[in-house]
Parts: C-alpha cells; structure tokens; sequence
C-alpha cells in the first residue's frame, strides 16, 4: 500500500492456500502497483517446522504360554520383534533376547521399547508362562533277582529285598507288588511286579525274577549251576 491508498497486488508467487514442504525455507513474493502506474514488490519467507509429540505404537507378540514335560528348569522360546509404527525413525530395544532361555517355574515379562527421533517413548510386554505337566511314571528298580535251589521240583519260600523308586515331582507313592517276600513260589520262573505312583498318578513298575529250581544230575554245587546243570527255568 502507497500513500495514495489505492495500491493492489498485481501478481504473487504463490496463492493462498498453498501447500509448502515440510522442513524448507520458501520465499513468497508480492508485486504491486498504484493508481499512478507506481510499482512495487515486497517478500516474506515461509518456513514449516514440524514437532512430534507422538509416542510410537508397538505390537508385541502374543503371551506364550507353552506346556512342557516336567524336568527342564528353562526352555528356549523364539520370538520375533515387536511391531513400531511411527512416522520418524525409531529405535527398538527389549529387555530380553530371544530365544532365551526363560525360568520354568516363573513368569517372564519381555518388554520392548521404542524411542523416536524426538525423543517419544513407547513400549509394549508379552509374557512367557510354561505349564507344567508330568505325564512320566516312577522309574522304578527292582531288587536284585531271586534263584531258590531245591531239592525237587516243589514250591520253596523265597525272600527278597523291596524294590525302590524315584520320579522327578519327588512323590513316589507305593501302589502294589504281586507277590510278598517270604511267600511260596512255585517250582520254576515267577515274576513279581512293583508297581508306584507319581502325585500326577502315573504309573511305573519292574519285573522281578524268581527262579525255585533244583539241580539236575550231575550238579554239584550251587555255584556250578549252569543252563544245563539247573532244572526250573
Ligand atoms: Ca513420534
Ligand atoms: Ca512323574
């Protein structure tokens, strides 16, 4: 505007609404003229500066929640990153690695954190569960096997030592044998089973032998008894 008040704008380089780049200086120039063929120009420069104040959003992987057999202390798990959406770039951390291992008998909180160029934070966690279960018997071992020598071909009482057992929970319940010691065996091979029982009711058993037998002829003594020598098996 002149002093004569009746100046106008005769052309611009840009028009208003104009879309100016992000992050650049533009300079926007006004020429004039008024009512006596006067002519002027004038510029201003038009900067956008951007600011974000936007936390990125992550996506964490699902909670794990694995069923295992008991026995290991930790297992590895793979998993993959957490997913960041932000428009400036960001970096990712989590506060554990994959695959592991992880405890088995607590829960792990893996975390991830995303921080942009402005600083924004934004995180998300997934948890890691095992369950547990025992689907495994009682490792049960036998006495040593029993050899009764007679003198014929009859029952003779055998005695023998009890078996014994052990299973990972550290519960070993004593469920049943078929025979008792002291008891009467008949002439030739018996088999007495022991069974026990995890606190999970699983079962585990042996087998032992029983062997009432007698020398044959020839036989002489019960450290001379041989396949052939001995009768009963
Ligand atoms: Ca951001
Ligand atoms: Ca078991």
């Amino acid at each position: 505007m002149d002093a004569s008040n009746t100046a106008m704008i005769t052309s611009s380089s840009h028009t208003s609404p104009w879309m100016f780049p992000v992050g650049e200086t533009t300079t926007v120039t006004f020429d004039g003229r008024d009512e006596s063929g006067n002519e002027g120009s004038c510029s201003l420069n038009v900067t956008v500066n951007t600011v974000d104040s936007t936390n990125p959003f992550l996506v964490c992987p699902a909670d794990v929640n694995m069923t295992i057999e008991l026995g290991p202390t930790e297992y590895e798990i793979p998993f993959l990153d957490a997913i960041v959406v932000d428009l400036a770039i960001t970096t990712l951390s989590s506060s554990h690695t994959p695959p592991g291992p992880f405890p088995v008998g607590s829960t792990t909180v893996v975390t991830f954190t995303a921080i942009d160029e402005s600083g924004n934070q934004g995180n998300c966690s997934f948890s890691i569960d095992f369950n547990i279960v025992d689907t495994t018997g009682p490792t049960v071992t036998c006495p040593p096997s029993v050899t009764e020598i007679v003198e014929s071909t009859q029952p003779a009482v055998v005695t023998f030592d009890n078996a014994t057992a052990t299973d990972l929970s550290g519960v070993v319940i004593f469920v049943s044998q078929s025979a008792q010691s002291g008891g009467v065996f008949p002439f030739g091979l018996s088999t007495v089973t022991f069974t026990f029982q995890d606190s999970s009711g699983n079962n585990g058993s042996c087998d032992l032998p029983i062997t009432v037998g007698e020398y044959s002829e020839g036989g002489s003594s019960r450290a001379g008894i041989s396949p052939k020598a001995f009768r009963g098996c």
